[in-house]
């Protein structure tokens, strides 16, 4: 399972250069040993929405991204400032690699969690206001404090103004899509 994921990452690793957004390309993390555990998050399932929303992780974990129409992304945010990017472009941001008209795209994007505080990420497309509507999600929220729990976070983001798409992908690997007939 391991190895097939590197065999996939180091397969696909030429194609990312030739990626429209510009890319600072980081890859999954060496700094912590993989868990060989994926979950699997669906963005536009059900709506403006990653289904689920809610993951809960173990460092070394890798969270996949699958995107269904039309055209989704993730970035990753603060609590505090939804719809925008990580302060000093810090955190992870796919691009927008996945347009489709049906079903799945044909790349899916993996980020590896690397410790267990909360990540929150939003969709960053402008064309419809997908994060002030509801397309945020977290890692490892912190189901005891209701007042930064994702339905709070939500809250947050519908109050936000235009979102802001970073300026460089990172912080993660956009790869093949390894289940592209699921059916999402
Ligand atoms: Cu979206």
């Amino acid at each position: 399972m391991l190895a097939k994921s590197i065999v996939l990452l180091s397969a696909f690793a030429g194609l990312i250069a030739a990626m429209p957004t510009p890319t600072e390309h980081t890859g999954p993390s060496g700094t912590v040993p993989l868990t060989g555990v994926t979950h699997t998050v669906v963005a536009g399932r059900g709506g403006l929405r990653f289904d689920p929303d809610n993951v809960v992780a173990e460092v070394g974990d890798v969270v996949e991204w699958h995107f269904l129409p039309r055209n989704h992304a993730v970035a990753q945010s603060s609590f505090a400032n939804p719809c925008t990017p990580l302060a000093n472009s810090t955190g992870f941001y796919s691009g927008f690699n996945f347009a489709v008209q049906e079903g799945q795209a044909e790349n899916v994007f993996q980020v590896v969690v690397e410790d267990g505080r909360p990540t929150w990420y939003y969709c960053p497309q402008l064309n419809g206001a997908h994060c002030q509507n509801g397309m945020v999600g977290v890692i490892n929220q912190n189901f005891d404090s209701p007042d930064f729990d994702l339905r709070a976070h939500r809250r947050l983001a519908a109050l936000t103004g235009v979102s802001v798409i970073p300026a460089i992908q990172q912080g993660g690997e956009v790869v093949e899509n390894p289940n592209p007939l699921s059916g999402f």
